[in-house]
């Protein structure tokens, strides 16, 4: 019902276009913002439901990896910490305590709200100090799998296990027989099986972060999934690490990606092989429509030499009745087919240098960001409601999952070539020397980051700002 109105308003809106252009010649720029309209909805009224969240960050000892105790930072006692869930419609208020021996913010990562409530110190709000609070309060506009995690020295923060998610449900969600989170994540362990306190080391900084050798799913190494035949689970995958990429293989498992990064695709793409880069999330369709004797495993291949194992699947039961349902990926995502011949409104160049407090810098246009402290002017001024086609040229030998705040883009090519996306994302992984291009119509307005997920690599500047103009 509310994709039909969705692009009952998209029919519209593209109808009065015409009407306009029969004035004035439409531009392809134009066109590019008119194919836009029905892809998400500029704001969702509040339905008066307020759920109230404590969240609370504080040191905390928890059986971690592979049980043993682990000292870690954790929201609620929690790694991960707890999964929130919401109707769309409803506004989140989080009670927000921060216990910790540090200054921290809680950032929703990939959720379009108001600036003020986006977590980053110095930008949108200062920092909350140890023992301080703060309200973060917003009604989310789409529905999805979003998460959450600390803006301050978040190569650290978040190393030592602060993230959590949040699922923004429709209206009916669809009638899966589970819905599952699996937070991955990597560590880093020290001879005595404790976190290793040394963060942005030499090496992480100049390669691709840090990537440690215990991988987990919500923080256990001996993950299995447990279904029974006939079952039709959604598994909402996030990628949390530092710097870790991971390319999920389902195997012989019938495994179908219905979203990429919160937002549903316009029909369902093979899952495997999807490159889950730091902070990418992907929404998994599992059929399981028969028993197995058959060992069934899900491995990271990202190194294709060095797979690694992340869970098994554990078929038995009682036989029950698959939900069938149309496969809840039929969004509205524009072909943008004719974008790459609209003007690059700006080139993004991404590289490093030496010098700063770490010995390397990290640059955006030659830049480094100089830390919250310091008014830094936005690399990029967009208004609201335009296509842009921007393009990231890594000149660099190393990898950059760029996240942009506030808004969702399209990935348009990789090294000139169509990317073969038709899905919406808030992060993409940037090869080696790889150049991209994607285009994006900014809704919200404020001054937004724009950032490597690479932690260590933000950590030593590879950070800055687009404003979006009211
Ligand atoms: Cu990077």
């Amino acid at each position: 019902m509310p994709v039909r109105l969705l692009f009952l308003t998209a029919l519209i809106a593209m109808a009065s276009c015409r009407d306009r252009s029969r004035a004035e010649p439409e531009t392809p720029s134009d066109l590019a913002r008119a194919e836009f309209n029905g892809s998400y909805p500029d704001n969702v009224e509040p339905n008066g439901v307020v759920r109230d969240v404590e969240i609370v960050a504080a040191p905390s000892e928890l059986p971690l990896v592979d049980g043993k105790a682990l000292q870690v930072w954790a929201y609620n006692g929690q790694v991960p910490g707890p999964v929130l869930r919401v109707r769309l419609g409803e506004t989140l208020r989080v009670h927000f305590t921060n216990n910790l021996p540090q200054e921290t913010t809680i950032h929703w990562h990939g959720v379009r709200l108001p600036n003020a409530m986006d977590g980053v110190p110095g930008v949108t709000q200062p920092p909350v100090p140890p023992g301080g609070e703060f309200i973060y309060e917003f009604t989310p506009k789409d529905a999805g799998t979003f998460w959450f995690h600390p803006h301050v020295r978040s190569s650290e923060q978040v190393e030592r296990g602060l993230y959590g998610v949040l699922v923004v449900e429709e209206a009916s969600p669809p009638p899966y027989s589970q819905d599952l989170v699996w937070v991955l994540d990597d560590w880093r362990l020290d001879a005595s099986g404790q976190i290793d306190p040394n963060f942005n080391t030499r090496h992480d900084l100049a390669m691709d972060g840090r990537w440690g050798g215990a991988i987990t799913i919500n923080g256990r190494t001996d993950t299995v999934l447990r279904v029974r035949p006939g079952e039709r689970i959604r598994l909402r995958l996030l990628n949390s690490a530092n710097g870790r990429v991971f390319a999920p293989d389902f195997g012989d498992l019938d495994a179908q990606a219905i979203a990429v990064d919160g937002l549903y695709l316009p029909s369902p793409v093979p899952a495997s092989g999807f490159e889950l880069a730091p902070g990418n999330r992907l929404d998994v369709d599992l059929v399981f429509d028969r028993s197995s004797s058959a060992p069934l495993e899900i491995w990271d291949r990202f190194i294709a030499r060095r797979p690694n194992r992340l869970a098994t699947v554990e078929i038995d039961g009682d036989l029950v009745d698959t939900p069938r349902f149309a496969s809840p990926a039929h969004a509205h995502v524009p072909a943008w087919s004719g974008a790459t011949t609209i003007p690059i409104e700006h080139t993004f160049v991404l590289d490093a240098q030496s010098g700063g407090e770490l010995g390397i810098q990290w640059t955006i246009d030659g830049v480094a960001f100089a830390g919250h402290d310091h008014a830094m002017a936005p690399a990029l001024t967009l208004e609201r409601d335009r296509f842009y086609h921007l393009s990231f040229s890594n000149t660099s030998p190393r990898i950059h999952p760029i996240h942009l705040h506030g808004m969702f883009f399209r990935l348009l090519t990789r090294n000139g070539a169509p990317s073969g996306e038709t899905w919406f994302r808030d992060t993409v992984l940037i090869h080696p020397r790889e150049q991209i291009d994607i285009g994006l119509v900014p809704t919200e307005a404020g001054t937004w980051m724009m950032h490597c997920h690479i932690l260590e690599h933000a950590e030593a500047g590879m950070m800055t700002t687009i404003a979006v103009a009211p």
